[in-house]
Parts: C-alpha cells; sequence; structure tokens
C-alpha cells in the first residue's frame, strides 16, 4: 500500500525551522503504519476562521502538493481524523496524525505565508513528510483549475481494457471564484462499475464544496450508467471526483468528459432577471443584481424589496415616521412644521391674542415647503366679531384637498378644507366659539411643493354693535356670494 507517513512536527519546531522538503527517497524511510492516513485521503475541514483571503492560497498549496504526491484532500464527513485547518498568525503544522481526532493545521495571511509563495505549501507538506508505495494499488488522478478558456478534456478510469483491483484515484476540479459565472459540466460517457448496495464495492464519489469549503453534496455513482450528468451548481467552488475499487470484480471502468460551459447571462434580455437594476460588466455580461436606493436585494439575488427606514435603529426623524415604497418621509405633530433638514421639527404657527393681525403659510409669499402642519389659534373678546378676509390662497389643489389645505375652526364648527386659487374670500364666523383656529397642512406628496405661495389671511375683531347686517348676511368668493348663516353668534 501506498503509505503517507505523517511526521510528527511540534507546533513551535514547526514554526521556528526552516520547512523540511519532501523526501526524494521515500523508500528509505521506515514506515509507521499507526501514522499514515488511509489510502492517501486526507480529511479536511476549514475552520469558519480562514478568510478568504488565505483560502485561496490554501487552496493552491492542497493542489500543489496533490500534484506532487499522492495525497489526496477530501472534505471530512464523519472521518475520526481529519485536519481541522484553522486561522493563525502563524503558518503551522500544529502536530501530524497521531493518535485520533482533528490535526490542527494553522494558517495565516501573515508576511510569512502570503510574501514567501511558498509558506502554505511548505506547512501542508509537512504533514506529507514521507512517502513510500504500496505495489499492491494503483493511484491515480490529478487536479484542475478551470478558468474561462480552460480546455474540455476527457478522464478515463485506469487500465487498458478494465480497472485494477484497489485503485485510488481522485481528480480534482476548482472553479476559483471569478470564473463563477461558468458552470462546471461533468458528463460520463459510460459507467460500468461493480455494482452492489450502497456502491460499496467498487464507487464512484463526487463530492461538491463551495467556497468556503462547505460541502454540498456528494453521490456516489456504481454499476452501469450512461451519459450521466454531473449538474455543478452556480454555489460550487470545487468537484472532487473519487474512483476506488476492492480487491475484486473488475469492469471496463468510466470515461468522464468535462468542460467549462458558457452560461453567460446578458443584462440587455430580460434585464438580466434582475427585478430592478443588472449590473454588468463593460461587454454587458450581467454581474449580478442591485436595487435601487430605499430597496434591499432579497434572497433570491434577483428580486427587491422595500426597506422600512422606520424601523431601522436610530429614529432617522425627529417626530414622526412614515415607511413608503422605496422611500420614507418624516413629518411633524400639529403645531410644527418640518426644516430644510426634512427630519427635525420647528414651531409652526402660535396663538393670536391681537385684535387685528395677519396670519401666512410659511415662506409667504414665497412657496410653502412640504410638511407642514401649522395651526394657529384665535380667541374671540367678549362681545366682539371676527372678520376674516383671506387675501390670498395659492394652494396645491387635490380632490377633496386631501393633500395640502387650509381649514378653519370655529368652535367645534371646522368648514371645509380650501385649496385652489383665489383671489379674495371674506367672510365673518357666524357660529364662532370663543376660539377660531386656522390649520394649514401640506403633505409629503405634493407634486407642487415648491411653487404655490400658500395663503395670506387677515382677521380683525370688532364689537358687535359695529357689525351691519348687511355684511352678516353676504360671504363673497371671487366675487360670487355664498349662501350663508346670518345669525350671528353672540355671546
Ligand atoms: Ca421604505
Amino acid at each position: 500500500m501506498l503509505f503517507l507517513l505523517i511526521f510528527i512536527v511540534g507546533c513551535r519546531l514547526a514554526c521556528a525551522a526552516a520547512p523540511e522538503a519532501i523526501d526524494q527517497n521515500p523508500c528509505a524511510q521506515p514506515v509507521n503504519h499507526s501514522r499514515t492516513w488511509d489510502h492517501g485521503i486526507i480529511p479536511y475541514r476549514i475552520s469558519n476562521s480562514v478568510p478568504d483571503s488565505v483560502r485561496v492560497p490554501l487552496h493552491f498549496a492542497m493542489l500543489k502538493v496533490e500534484n506532487m504526491s499522492c495525497v489526496k484532500f477530501l472534505p471530512r464527513t464523519s472521518e475520526t481524523d481529519y485536519i481541522f485547518i484553522e486561522y493563525g498568525d502563524r503558518c503551522c503544522s500544529h502536530q501530524g496524525k497521531v493518535g485520533t481526532g482533528p490535526h490542527w493545521l494553522y494558517v495565516s495571511d501573515k508576511e510569512i505565508c502570503l510574501n514567501r509563495n511558498e509558506s502554505i505549501a511548505d506547512t501542508v507538506k509537512k504533514l506529507t513528510y514521507h512517502v513510500t508505495h504500496d505495489h499492491c494499488k494503483t493511484y491515480c488522478g490529478s487536479s484542475f483549475v478551470m478558468v474561462p478558456g480552460s480546455s474540455p478534456g476527457t478522464i478515463r478510469s485506469p487500465g487498458d481494457t478494465q480497472y485494477p483491483p484497489n485503485a485510488e484515484c481522485l481528480w480534482r476540479f476548482w472553479i476559483p471564484p471569478h470564473a463563477n459565472r461558468k458552470t462546471l459540466k461533468l458528463t460520463f460517457s459510460s459507467i460500468h462499475l461493480e455494482g452492489g448496495e450502497s456502491c460499496s464495492f467498487d464507487y464512484i464519489q463526487i463530492f461538491h464544496e463551495d467556497s468556503k469549503h462547505r460541502l454540498l453534496n456528494k453521490s456516489r455513482l456504481c454499476g452501469r450508467l450512461t451519459d450521466h450528468q454531473i449538474n455543478v451548481s452556480n454555489d460550487t467552488n470545487v468537484v472532487s471526483v473519487h474512483f476506488r475499487s476492492d480487491s475484486s470484480m473488475q469492469k471496463d471502468g468510466f470515461v468522464l468528459n468535462y468542460s467549462l460551459t458558457n452560461d453567460t447571462v446578458l443584462c440587455s434580455v430580460q434585464n438580466g432577471g434582475c427585478s430592478q437594476l443588472c449590473l454588468s460588466n463593460s461587454i454587458g455580461e450581467k454581474i449580478g443584481c442591485s436595487c435601487r436606493t430605499g430597496y434591499s436585494l432579497s434572497t433570491d439575488g434577483a428580486s427587491c424589496s422595500d426597506i422600512n427606514e422606520c424601523s431601522l435603529n436610530g429614529s432617522l426623524c425627529e417626530q414622526k415616521c412614515q415607511n413608503t415604497e422605496g422611500s420614507y418621509y418624516c413629518y411633524c405633530r400639529q403645531g410644527f412644521g418640518i426644516t430644510s433638514d426634512m427630519r427635525s421639527c420647528q414651531v409652526c404657527g402660535g396663538t393670536l391674542d391681537s385684535l387685528n393681525g395677519s396670519v401666512s403659510s410659511p415662506g409667504h409669499p414665497n412657496p410653502y415647503p412640504p410638511q407642514q402642519n401649522c395651526k394657529w389659534t384665535l380667541s374671540r373678546k367678549k362681545n366682539h366679531f371676527i372678520i376674516i378676509n383671506i387675501t390670498q390662497i395659492n394652494i396645491s389643489r387635490s380632490p377633496n384637498c386631501s393633500n395640502d389645505y387650509l381649514r378653519a375652526t370655529h368652535g367645534h364648527f371646522p368648514k371645509k378644507r380650501i385649496c385652489g386659487q383665489y383671489f379674495s374670500i371674506q367672510y365673518i364666523p357666524h357660529t364662532v366659539g370663543t376660539k377660531t383656529t386656522f390649520r394649514f397642512y401640506s403633505g409629503p406628496l405634493s407634486s407642487s411643493s415648491g411653487s404655490y405661495s400658500g395663503f395670506l389671511l387677515t382677521y380683525r375683531q370688532v364689537p358687535s354693535s359695529e357689525i351691519p347686517n348687511s355684511v352678516l348676511k353676504t360671504v363673497y368668493v371671487n366675487g360670487q356670494e355664498l349662501s350663508y348663516d346670518t345669525k350671528p353668534w353672540i355671546q
């Protein structure tokens, strides 16, 4: 049997000493069977702590060691003995295979590991220090880096007419991240192996790993199959094809064709399958999907969903927040208006306690800003009437004045909202209580915010004895008389 005798190296020694060379005369070394990896297959697991910057050179190191020895690395499934590759500020093999359980291997992106191209490979080599041959076994296999432009090829099981007994082969295809837009296509044009329940005698086992070396799936093939195609998912970063035969019942073997297919998606075709934005390279090939501001990419990588900004940590708004599809806005409580930063609120309105005065929309005669919620309160003096003259009104018109409006409330009797453009409205509230309030509201969705001047009104309080009956009976809007209750309320 071909054995890989693992040299026991203490971590400190491994880090401090010059890298050991692989023994050029492996047969010269005695074999300690207790320190060999079965069949030359080293199960491994990579810690989540290992960053991508280290995974790539680590992977190259594993390929390099595989190509220069009979060692093959396979992701661990349930094996008791395996290498556990951990991230640490050093490059060393904590210990070789001794005893059972995980065997730590430290890799790092420190200078010692990455600036010297060979360092990680040296570290991995320490686990494969002695190599000797078992003439009863046949080993084969190789590793491929599949990048755009890689030639397709064919792999055949060893042997001229039939595969040999006790064969142990592993072919590994690595698809670097920048080639992920391509799909590795594996097609077994024929498989003829010894069959059996669970394929436990002779078999082909295929491992799929993602870029984090997580095992996506594995499947085992045996018996007779033709044109068996392996679908390699987009997540797959490494595919390992492991062939093993036992000591009896050899068959024809298999033929495997591999190629990197071009499955480029263009953004110009159905937006690349993206619901909003399709990101492309300089020649229009899709790189990925993205979303407009206010949306986040869903887990399917193609559709977008609204971000509820109002639920994010840290209030974006001083007073109130309203989420909308693709956006949000801040607004204020009654008596406040949004400021120019569209987040904070300032008082808008107040108490009117003089006998006469004026009220106008914020910024008048300049256009009023959006999201104003102003309120003025006017207290009526005893035995006085309030004469209100809305001299200018230019408020964005909307159905039922649902967006922007001016509204006066006399006592408990609110008047209708006023919007649109008028030249003059003069009236005397007839059922006025002790208070009159004016409310000006401009909504966040007003398409006209920034182009309407709002309103200006004047008021004055006069003793009831000075109000002629004719005035009490008539209200004019743009010169037209409106019906009106002629009975003034007098306290
Ligand atoms: Ca939103």
